[in-house]
């Protein structure tokens, strides 16, 4: 496997990197503090084709692939992860139609991201099924010619802005798992946004509570077949948290810069900290991480680019990049002393938004957890 990047590819991750400097950082630290709604941003990205990174060619998207994806989600995790999140959110929400949906669904609802700079949900946790998927209580029942969705789901991403959600449903409440559908509906059909949460970090995303009550979908927005959910909603994981992982490398690179940059210019018994070898020491181990991350983030994308199946690659790099980011960011605040803690100094940000990492598209244990099932109990086959 090489990874010397091609010519497309550095332009590409030039590009990412420019709007991520002059676009996203002037801003971020205001959107933070304030927790409203980067709008402004999002429409600049979309007009640039920085969203819907892996939306087909054939409805309107550019189509790259998830090697390019993760190039470009390292430098919007570098400018702000919390935009970052906001902007590359929409990637939950497509995997699932463009692996199952009719064509006619992916036509009308693919179609539409490439016409604005709309957003897509992905509804899959609720208050009682966060890890544990196939707990989940909303239901959708056939009434007639139509799907009757009734549940309510939260922690999701952009879910008060989305045109239309990616729902999974449970169509036989007994059959575990094996009863879970998938479904598109789109928000005119009477979802209620119920609850903005205000977050520790990342707050530039929207997290929110949405419920389904008694809303109606034709019978033809069932995504792929009907108790195909669960396995659609795992294959949708195995995709997307290689660009977490890129997205946790640049949140650490950002905090490694800046921790870099202060132990320069700070002065202690003498001599600049990064002179001392504690220091010295603190930067290699970000580097390292900074390091291993993008390779493991590269390595699940490029998986996925192969047509191969990257289920253990994805956890691996999902579970390292976000942990070291948190490590990172928490080491660099200790670089920075008492003044890390200052909000002026802007490291704490990092710290902050760098937890949700360990927690989204699967906590650092679910992670663990797939690790250990799938090094005890190797598939066999691709
Ligand atoms: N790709 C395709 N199929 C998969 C799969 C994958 N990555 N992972 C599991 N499956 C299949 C299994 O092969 C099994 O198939 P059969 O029905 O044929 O036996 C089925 O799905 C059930 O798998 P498993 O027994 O592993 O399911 P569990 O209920 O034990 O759940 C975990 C597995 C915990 C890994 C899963 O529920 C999970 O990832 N939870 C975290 C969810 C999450 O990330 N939430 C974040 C919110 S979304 S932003």
């Amino acid at each position: 496997m090489d990874f010397t990047l091609t010519d497309e590819q550095l332009a590409m991750r030039e590009m990412a990197h420019d709007f991520a400097e002059k676009e996203i950082r002037p801003v971020a630290w205001e959107y933070d503090r304030d927790g409203t709604w980067p709008q402004k941003v999002i429409d600049k990205a979309w007009e640039l084709g920085l969203m819907n990174a892996h939306l087909p060619v054939e409805y309107g998207g550019s189509g790259i692939g998830y090697l390019d994806g993760a190039i470009v989600e390292e430098e919007l995790g570098w400018g702000c992860s919390g935009i970052a999140t906001s902007l590359t959110c929409n990637g939950l929400a497509i995997v699932p139609v463009a692996l199952a949906a009719s064509e006619a669904l992916k036509k009308e609802y693919l179609g539409r991201l490439s016409q604005g700079p709309l957003l897509a949900s992905f509804c899959l946790t609720e208050p009682d099924a966060g890890s544990d998927v196939s707990a989940m209580k909303t239901t959708a029942t056939r009434k007639g010619d139509r799907w009757v969705i009734n549940g309510s789901k939260c922690f999701i991403t952009n879910g008060e802005y989305a045109d239309w959600y990616t729902v999974f449903a449970k169509t036989d409440k007994e059959a575990g798992h094996r009863g879970i559908s998938c479904f598109v509906v789109p928000r005119d059909a009477g979802v209620v946004v119920d609850k903005h949460e205000d977050k520790m970090g990342q707050r530039a995303s929207n997290t929110a509570t949405i419920t389904f009550p008694e809303v109606e979908i034709p019978l033809d927005h069932l995504i792929g077949e009907e108790n195909q959910g669960f396995k659609l909603s795992m294959m949708t994981l195995d995709r997307t948290r290689p660009g977490v992982a890129a997205m946790a490398t640049g949140v650490a690179r950002a905090a490694m810069e800046m921790a870099q940059e202060y132990a320069k210019q700070r002065v202690q018994f003498g001599v600049p900290i990064a002179m001392h070898q504690a220091i010295q020491f603190m930067l290699a181990d970000m580097a390292t991480k900074v390091y291993l991350s993008r390779l493991a983030a590269y390595n699940a994308a490029v998986l996925l680019d192969q047509g191969k199946r990257n289920t253990l690659e994805s956890s691996h790099a999902k579970r390292f990049a976000a942990d070291s980011a948190m490590e990172v960011a928490t080491d660099a605040v200790q670089v920075f002393g008492g003044y890390g803690f200052i909000k002026e100094y802007k490291v704490e940000k990092l710290m902050r938004d760098a937890k949700l990492l360990q927690l989204y598209e699967g906590t650092a244990q679910i992670q663990r957890m797939v690790i250990a099932r799938e090094t005890l109990l190797p598939r066999q086959g691709g």
